[in-house]
């Protein structure tokens, strides 16, 4: 049988890493054949998605940036500073979390999808033409954010006037100065040549990019044990290798940034100048609750204690 997997990115970007070692791994195990759909071959995130639920995809990886429209739980991702930057803190949370791999699972399962994994991708660092020191360099910048109510808040709560956009449309609003401002894990700065169409890269360590693979709920029910295992173990493989891959890839991705446009500004903001925005925080946190109820505020409460779990387990 050939399984159908659409992703948000090409090929040699992280999700498509991920996707060709899923894919390694259950053509080493199983007669099955994974047909991969990188970005851009069946339309915008929101329509793999649509194709997913509708069981033309058996496979899906679609980021909670986007998922946060129909499931507003997912959007507890954009609380800022809510992930920790330590990275073995950050992969042992993704690894070990409760709310990730017991509660997740149950509000994607009722838009009939069964949740396989999440994992991050990356610090997201912003974009824009003129530097950002502080909020008030927001003001007035239109800025690019992914389609779910709480990044407009986020970025409401940043200063500037969020702008939700699907990505494919990004590059050619820049251009055109429809918008002056976006944010990317490092990574896909440099693959998606963001570099050509703003000036000056910001850090401030408000997020990474966390991002999930999903499959059909009835595709995957009505599968054999043997075949959801091989699905499961080739999700464990591509996950801890996803990991490992992208250990050094924030720094390898700037650095090249800086080779192929030297008079490009990157700034890491100082603790100093990151507490402004780490200010906005609480309030994020509490239009999040307001959106989701009970059990936005349940999973909200959970994240924070497996973050707790997996900074204590290494150490953090
Ligand atoms: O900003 C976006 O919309 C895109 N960013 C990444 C890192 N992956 C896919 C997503 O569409």
């Amino acid at each position: 049988e050939t399984w159908r997997y659409a992703f948000e990115e090409a090929l040699d970007e992280v999700q498509g890493i991920f996707a060709q070692k899923f894919k390694e791994e259950v053509e080493a195990n199983s007669d099955h054949t994974v047909q991969l759909f990188p970005f851009g071959t069946l339309g915008e995130s929101a329509d793999i998605m649509e194709q997913a639920q509708a069981g033309i995809l058996q496979f899906v990886n679609q980021s909670p940036g986007f998922t946060g429209a129909l499931i507003p739980e997912a959007q507890v991702f954009f609380v800022p500073y809510l992930l920790p930057q330590d990275q073995d803190t950050l992969f042992e949370f993704f690894r070990s979390s409760v709310a990730i791999n017991e509660m997740f699972p149950e509000l994607y399962a009722e838009q009939g999808l069964e949740l396989l994994t999440m994992y991050p991708e990356g610090e997201v660092c912003m974009t824009t033409q003129e530097p950002v020191r502080s909020p008030e360099d927001l003001n007035e910048v239109k800025f690019r954010v992914m389609t779910n109510p709480l990044l407009v808040e986020s970025y409401q709560a940043f200063g500037a006037t969020p702008t939700p956009l699907p990505w494919g449309e990004v590059y050619g609003a820049l251009q055109t100065g429809i918008i002056q401002g976006q944010e990317n894990p490092g990574f896909f700065l440099e693959s998606t040549k963001m570099y050509e169409v703003t000036d000056v890269i910001t850090c401030i360590g408000h997020n990474n990019f966390t991002t999930a693979l999903m499959a059909n709920q009835d595709f995957y029910d009505g599968l054999g044990e043997g075949d959801q295992q091989v699905i499961q173990d080739a999700v464990d493989v591509a996950f801890e290798y996803i990991l490992e891959y992208q250990r050094d890839l924030q720094e390898e991705s700037l650095a090249k940034i800086k080779e192929a446009k030297p008079e490009m500004e990157i700034n890491i903001l100082s603790e100093e100048e990151r507490q402004p925005f780490m200010d906005t925080a609480p309030a994020v946190e509490e239009a999040f609750v307001e959106m989701t109820g009970e059990g936005g505020q349940e999973i909200l409460d959970q994240m924070k204690a497996d973050l707790e779990a997996a900074a204590e387990a290494t150490g953090g």
